[in-house]
């Protein structure tokens, strides 16, 4: 007997989390449970706003109609919709015992919020990773901050995320004003540019290494071999199901380059199985999955030491099963 349900979420988000110039009030998802042989998988099924093709409901649809499959025939192909592609798999994943339950903690702590906080979050850590969203206010306060912070703290890697805001002339800007010592701490800036060519030839000007993320999930994009590309974000919720995430893995990391696993705003329970994921694929690499912060709440499955509440299956709200 094969079971699946899915569970629809919807979790409170601190004011002010802002995607693609819209800001957002609620993290909307669904859960999956599956149920065979007297075990469980689970799984999170969250397209992004502003960054997955797909719509919530068109996930719904889709991973209510391969489910019906699943339980019928006991296998079935993979979506074409990342998200969908994605939780599938890694429920199908727990239910097979081949997702490795050893998980990596340790994330590039995002520098938002209080400034006291967050030199003791990253005071607190061995080797600090800090990752600073840039290209929101002018450059030189971006830079002066970037300065400040790598001042602060001489142990800190930082890496810079600017999202593609910058024409090439203010990025210029920006690098102007950075600490020529302090350059070499800069792991990476991702997409820096309003355009991959307008990136590549920053990184060649101004010699600080560069990381794809919005770059990569175009249809067009081949991992070409730029001098200074240093790393390539993997976001799973928009890529697809696990092994097509390996295989982006293994591509990555055999060109030489950082394979970096990060979050798309999952819940506690999907942010727990990409911590689970890093440690597996890519052990050497800090992921990117400091996101809960902007949460009120957790699902199913507790971050381990983190205060919010955790709402457990009874209190969600089922769509489907079969
Ligand atoms: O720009 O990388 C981004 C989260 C949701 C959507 C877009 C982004 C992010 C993150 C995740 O920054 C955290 C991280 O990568 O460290
Ligand atoms: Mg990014």
């Amino acid at each position: 007997m094969r079971r699946a349900q899915l569970f629809h979420y919807s979790i409170p988000l601190e004011a002010g989390v802002v995607l693609r110039d819209s800001r957002i009030k609620q993290r909307e998802g669904l859960l999956v449970k599956l149920r065979e042989a007297g075990r469980e998988g689970w799984g999170e099924i969250a397209p992004l706003p502003g960054f997955s093709q797909e719509t919530l409901d068109a996930a719904q649809r889709e991973a209510a109609d391969r489910l019906r499959c699943w339980a019928r025939d006991g296998s079935v192909s993979e979506s074409t919709l990342p998200s969908v592609a994605f939780g599938l798999s890694c429920a199908w994943a727990e239910l097979a015992d081949e997702l490795p339950a050893g998980a990596e903690w340790h994330s590039a702590i995002l520098c938002n919020g209080d400034p006291d906080e967050l030199l003791l979050r990253l005071g607190a850590q061995p080797a600090p990773v800090a990752k600073m969203k840039v290209g929101l206010y002018e450059p030189v306060r971006d830079a002066m901050m970037v300065n400040l912070l790598l001042e602060a703290l001489p142990q800190l890697t930082l890496r810079l995320d600017a999202n593609r805001s910058w024409r090439l002339e203010k990025a210029r800007h920006f690098a102007r004003f950075l600490n020529p010592q302090q350059r070499a701490r800069i792991a990476f800036i991702e997409e820096p540019c309003r355009t991959p060519d307008d990136s590549i030839l920053f990184a060649a000007e101004t010699g600080i290494a560069l990381g794809w993320d919005e770059s990569s999930r175009e249809a067009e994009f081949q991992l070409a071999i730029t001098p200074h590309l240093r790393a390539v974000i993997i976001k799973p919720s928009l890529t697809g199901s696990l092994s097509t995430v390996r295989q982006r893995i293994t591509q990555v990391q055999q060109a030489g380059l950082s394979a970096v696993i990060s979050a798309s705003l999952e819940s506690s329970l999907g942010l727990t199985q990409l911590a689970r994921l890093a440690r597996w694929l890519t052990p050497e690499t800090v992921p990117g999955l400091d996101t809960l912060g902007f949460m009120q709440q957790q699902l199913i499955r507790r971050w381990p030491g983190n205060p919010l509440p955790l709402l457990s299956e009874a209190s969600l709200a089922m769509v489907w099963q079969n």
